[in-house]
């Protein structure tokens, strides 16, 4: 696919809108009524949800704030398709065309100024607060920014790194901060530690969806998340200085909060309603300085709603790229690689493969696992298995697997902090204990029952009026 993504529009978050707006309106909906942060906006989303509506949400009053709020832009697989130009497709497709993008990075460009530096507030001027930042669930500690992009510089390798870690606000210019094993993040930011310096971090608000998805695509720590977010928006990322802090941001961002994490310090960060579904425990996080806050001079404020689809899809369905790489380093005969919505996008991984030698199944789970510390159950299934139907997997494994032969357990293994079923779940602990399944057919597997010529039966010429149910 050539050009840019979703041409006319401009490559950031209103162009995007814009263009649902003009081409799939039903895809957003806009709540002028006043909405309180603290459980009122989660609380609508949750209904939506219930209902069956995965829209993009426009809060345009949300209490206590002047600034809109964009929710749920992640929400639903059709977004993410639309976020990459593609009209149409299942998810194989996208797949096959995002892979595409992330084998050709872009470069950023330096620009001398961008429309994210508008207004520039340090000092006595800075109060996070005044943006809508929400509460999402009964037990959550408090305020927690949900869907910023933070970007760090590795101090070894000058290579810039981003993730989403959610911050709980502490003050009006103080941040807590999620950093789970599981980032390229916390090694950046522990080097910073080590060296007893403070970690430069500018946390990035508001983009194209696109920008998201290259941002958060699943690479080695060495691979610069800015040159893939050039090449799943098949553009340039316009870039321009911090006003305080030693780093480049997307200049056509909506807001950035520029912040230094204090070296050594700990404060109690948490509860807060996680990915699984389950509260992450109170955790003795770091805590970080905001040095300035810059915005658009009408800025959208966005956030995710974690442990939904919006936090779900939005870095789950995308990890398959690079497990479905290293997988086929070990097994030459992989023909797809899932991760099913019932595993949280995160946890289960479904691997097909046309086995031509006995170990193969188990040689493609362990690289799974090598590929992505988030992943607990690897269920290895033939190719002829539909991988997207949990279904037909779990018909595998019922009729498949011989649990002392086909299966593997790795103990003590780095997983999620965040995993209800770590070790120690109440601490945070990121130790957990994996399980890899060869649910394909072994040698002298027995003949799969089957009706000869059953395929040539046309119902209509036996039934009188017969209908496909
Ligand atoms: C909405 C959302 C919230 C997330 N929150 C966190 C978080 O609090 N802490 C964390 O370590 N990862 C979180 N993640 C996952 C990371 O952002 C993701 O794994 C990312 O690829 C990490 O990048 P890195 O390995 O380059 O650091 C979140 C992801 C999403 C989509
Ligand atoms: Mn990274």
């Amino acid at each position: 696919m050539d050009g840019i993504s979703n041409q006319p529009y401009t490559p950031d978050l209103r162009g995007f809108i814009e263009y649902l707006d003009k081409e799939h309106p039903e895809e957003i909906v806009r709540i002028t009524k006043e909405v309180d942060p603290e459980y009122g906006v989660s609380g609508i989303l949750h209904r939506l949800e219930k209902e069956g509506h995965f829209k993009a949400v426009i809060f345009e009053n949300v209490k206590g704030s002047v600034y809109p709020l964009v929710a749920n832009m992640h929400g639903s697989f059709t977004r993410l398709r639309y976020a990459i130009g593609m009209e149409e497709g299942d998810e194989k497709a996208f797949l096959t065309e995002f892979a595409a993008r992330e084998s050709h990075p872009i470069e950023p460009v330096m620009v001398e100024e961008g429309p994210v530096q508008e207004v520039v507030k340090m000092g006595d001027e800075i109060d996070v607060e005044e943006f809508p930042i929400c509460t999402y669930h009964e037990l959550d500690a408090g305020k927690f920014i949900t869907a910023g992009l933070a970007l760090m510089r590795d101090p070894d390798t000058g290579i810039d790194n981003i993730g989403i870690y959610r911050h709980q606000v502490h003050s009006k210019n103080e941040l807590g901060v999620q950093l789970s094993e599981t980032a390229d993040g916390n090694v950046i930011w522990k080097k910073y530690e080590e060296r007893g310096e403070p970690c430069p971090i500018a946390i990035v608000i508001g983009h194209h969806p696109a920008f998201f998805l290259g941002s958060l695509s699943y690479t080695p720590i060495d691979s610069n998340e800015l040159h893939l977010a050039g090449g799943i928006l098949q553009r340039a990322v316009p870039l321009v200085p911090c006003k305080t802090i030693p780093l480049d941001v997307p200049a056509d961002a909506e807001m950035v909060i520029e912040c230094v994490i204090r070296p050594k310090e700990r404060r109690a960060e948490a509860p807060f309603g996680e990915f699984p579904g389950t509260y992450g425990p109170e955790r003795m996080n770091p805590v970080l300085d905001i040095k300035a806050i810059t915005h658009r001079k009408n800025p959208l404020y966005q956030n995710a709603f974690v442990g939904h689809a919006d936090n779900l899809l939005l870095s789950g369905v995308i990890r398959s790229t690079a497990i479905e790489e290293t997988v086929k380093i070990a097994c030459g005969t992989v023909t797809g690689v899932h991760m099913p919505r019932s595993g949280r996008f995160r946890f289960v991984c479904y691997i097909a493969i046309n086995r031509k030698i006995e170990g193969e199944a188990k040689a493609a789970a362990m690289a799974a696992f090598v590929t992505d510390p988030f992943l607990k159950f690897v269920v290895v299934v033939d190719h002829d298995v539909d991988i997207t139907s949990d279904t037909e997997v779990m018909h595998a494994i019922a009729t498949r697997v011989r649990a002392d032969r086909d299966t593997f357990m790795i103990p003590y293994a780095k997983g999620s902090p965040l995993d209800p079923a770590s070790y120690d779940p109440a601490g945070g602990s990121h130790l957990v204990t994996k399980m890899g399944i060869d649910a394909t057919r072994k040698d002298n597997y027995p003949a799969e029952i089957h009706v000869p010529g059953n395929e040539d039966i046309n119902l209509a010429d036996f039934i009188d009026g017969y209908t496909k149910p």
